[in-house]
């Protein structure tokens, strides 16, 4: 066993772990976060306010803070660019998707939705975000592999999909946004989800959980706003 992931049992974010760890083909099991929250966080190494955790297992170290998990992982196991802009570059995708999801969650579920400020996000910030995305991936994809960097696929492509592949699932009602506003990110998310241990292990993961996207009231609100908008 390479790594435990102590996350909840929701897609969210921790779906950006899992899919680089599959991809990176790493032997990984789950546990329940509950046993690190945050007094007993402070008796580890890397501790934190809320899980994602990552614990290497043969280092015997633990690690907090989704983007930097992943770029932990990236380069430990060879999944960042060449390039240093360009590494630069996948951690500013991986930082903005946490930003997405903390938005999209209202600052991780505290504050709940109204209409307007729904209307704002889905409208300006989300629509902003997505052709954000759209406008590295058109000027910098790599025509010949279909990957954002270089020929290979990296952590900023699994941190898009994790994202996106994520809403387009979960919150089928915006898939339309993402193919209107990031139509080449929302294929490569296609691609990246039909990778065979990714494709796999999203299959079970749908199966059994259905759609719930981040659980708690703060889905209940996103799924209030988008039914009743
Ligand atoms: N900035 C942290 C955010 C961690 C976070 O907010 N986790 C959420 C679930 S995705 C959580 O467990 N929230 C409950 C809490 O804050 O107590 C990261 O990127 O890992």
């Amino acid at each position: 066993m390479d790594y435990r992931l102590f996350y909840w049992d929701v897609p969210f974010r921790g779906n950006f772990p899992r899919l680089l760890m599959l991809e990176a083909a790493l032997d990984f099991e789950e546990s329940d976060p509950t046993i690190l929250y945050t007094q007993k966080s402070l008796q580890i190494d890397g501790p934190g306010m809320a899980p994602p955790y990552l614990y290497d297992i043969a280092l015997r170290k633990y690690l907090n803070q989704m983007p930097a998990i992943m770029m932990y992982l990236g380069h430990k196991h060879h999944l960042m660019p060449k390039d240093e802009y360009d590494k630069a570059l996948a951690y500013k995708i991986t930082l903005d998707c946490n930003d997405v999801l903390m938005e999209i969650t209202r600052y991780n579920g505290s504050k709940m939705w109204t209409k307007k400020e729904w209307k704002e996000f889905r409208y300006e910030r989300f629509s902003n975000w997505l052709q954000i995305f759209e406008s590295i991936s058109t000027n910098g994809i790599d025509k010949s592999s279909g990957y954002t960097f270089g020929g290979k696929i990296t952590v900023a492509d699994i941190a898009l999909t994790a994202l996106l592949g994520t809403i387009k699932h979960c919150l089928p009602e915006l898939s339309e946004d993402i193919k209107e506003h990031a139509p080449k990110v929302s294929k490569l998310v296609e691609r990246i989800e039909k990778r065979e241990r990714i494709k796999q292990y999203l299959k079970k993961q749908r199966k059994k959980s259905g759609l719930v996207y981040c659980s708690g009231r703060i889905e209940s609100s996103i799924r209030e706003m988008i039914a009743t908008q």
